[in-house]
């Protein structure tokens, strides 16, 4: 598929990282099928394929150990494509997992002064992010964790962890930096255990920090599901916590290595009950495609397969739309009980003592009545299938 005109407009909102269509397809059991992308490409691409945005990690953009006058020759030339398309980059993150230095992590290597090394990594391209206007700091641990559980005390380990974080807030707040941190999950991969595996522990732990009103979550669809876990839940209970800040799409066909593939290529139904549920929560961050262009693909492949991400959100947002409007979809719900869910258990005012009082909640309740009641879901699933399959 050659870059037709603009199919996306940027309204949509959708970015890409540089090192996904840049990614060169090297895997630990093969060299690279391509060359390396230059990033101004990368933003002159994707603007014609009618992205809003690009991100990047520090390296990608900076080879790790340049010096100052060639960093600056490397920010000019991106700074220049990017006021050239009016393409966005509303999140930066840093590479704190390709250079051997990090092979033990980096804000809870052993190593305190590669501990030390990351956090100055960090700060420098936190300085960068801001200039270029990013609102949102991701950062993927994907270091931080360990092959034997004897390496590393996972208490002391987050002890460091937090520090960091706080560190990094209070830096951020010291220079009026409007910018948040996300945090990235994943149980494994290239760690053997990596720490804040998912939503539910990266919660958790946020909640421990010194500035948690900075940090929040974002959270990538396959590496919920390389766990195991139902991706839509996580991210319903990230928007509950108001700590959905970002969001990583792609696709995973199930626990196996990190696949990474177009947004829904992997779990085609669960990606359209997610695209459904961040449209009706109102969702109005950038639609970010972390994915990696299969190592079988030419260019004409990995553009064709940027495209495939964008057309992949249009397509299920338009579906998932007439799925909410459907009137057969209404009624189903109605008749599942649905809109009952949201009526608060105790009537308001209702105390424990009314609660105890009234025998029709207990004495008088007719259990089996209730349990012998169909509850309609496989009808209402079967619509939104319908949907899904253009068959309504
Ligand atoms: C991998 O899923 C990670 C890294 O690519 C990057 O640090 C982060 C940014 O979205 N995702
Ligand atoms: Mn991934
Ligand atoms: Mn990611």
């Amino acid at each position: 598929m050659t870059s037709k005109a603009a199919a996306h407009s940027p309204v949509d909102k959708f970015t890409f990282g540089l090192w996904t269509v840049g990614w060169q397809a090297r895997d630990p059991f093969g060299d690279a099928t391509r060359p390396p992308l230059d990033p101004v490409e990368i933003v002159q691409r994707l603007a014609e394929l009618g992205a809003y945005g690009v991100t990047f990690h520090d390296d990608d953009l900076i080879p790790f150990g340049s010096d100052d006058a060639a960093r600056q020759q490397h920010i000019a030339r991106f700074r220049k494509a990017l006021a050239a398309t009016g393409m966005k980059v509303p999140m930066a993150t840093t590479n704190l997992f390709t250079h051997p230095v990090f092979k033990d992590g980096a804000f809870t290597s052993n190593d305190r002064a590669v501990r030390r090394f990351a956090l100055r990594k960090v700060m420098r391209n936190l300085d960068l992010a801001v200039e270029l206007g990013a609102e949102t700091y991701v950062c993927w641990g994907g270091r931080e964790g360990t092959e034997y559980d004897c390496s590393k005390d996972v208490r002391v380990a987050l002890d460091r962890l937090r520090e960091a974080f706080n560190v990094l807030g209070t830096y951020c707040k010291d220079r009026g930096y409007r910018i948040r941190f996300a945090i990235e999950p994943k149980p494994n991969e290239p760690r053997g255990d990596i720490l804040l595996p998912t939503i539910g522990h990266a919660l958790a732990f946020i909640d421990t920090l010194e500035h948690k009103e900075l940090v929040g979550l974002n959270p990538e669809v396959g590496h919920e599901q390389m766990a195991g876990l139902n991706f839509v839940h996580g991210i319903a209970q990230a928007l509950w916590h108001k700590k959905l800040f970002h969001i990583d799409l792609n696709g995973q066909r199930g626990i196996k290595y990190d696949q990474d593939l177009v947004f829904g290529h992997g779990d085609l139904v669960s990606a359209f009950f997610l695209v459904d549920l961040l449209e009706s929560a109102g969702y109005d961050g950038p639609r970010h495609f972390d994915y990696k262009p299969s190592r079988t693909e030419d260019f004409e492949g990995v553009w064709a397969s940027a495209a495939a991400n964008m057309r992949m959100y249009r397509l299920l947002r338009d579906r998932a739309a007439k799925f909410q409007k459907d009137p057969e979809v209404v009624a189903a719900k109605r008749a599942a009980r649905l809109p009952d869910l949201a009526q608060t258990t105790l009537a308001p005012g209702e105390t424990c003592a009314d609660l105890l009082r009234d025998r029709s909640a207990f004495e008088t309740f007719d259990a089996n009545a209730h349990g012998s009641r169909g509850c309609g879901f496989v009808r209402l699933h079967q619509l939104a299938l319908e949907h899904l399959l253009g068959a309504r």
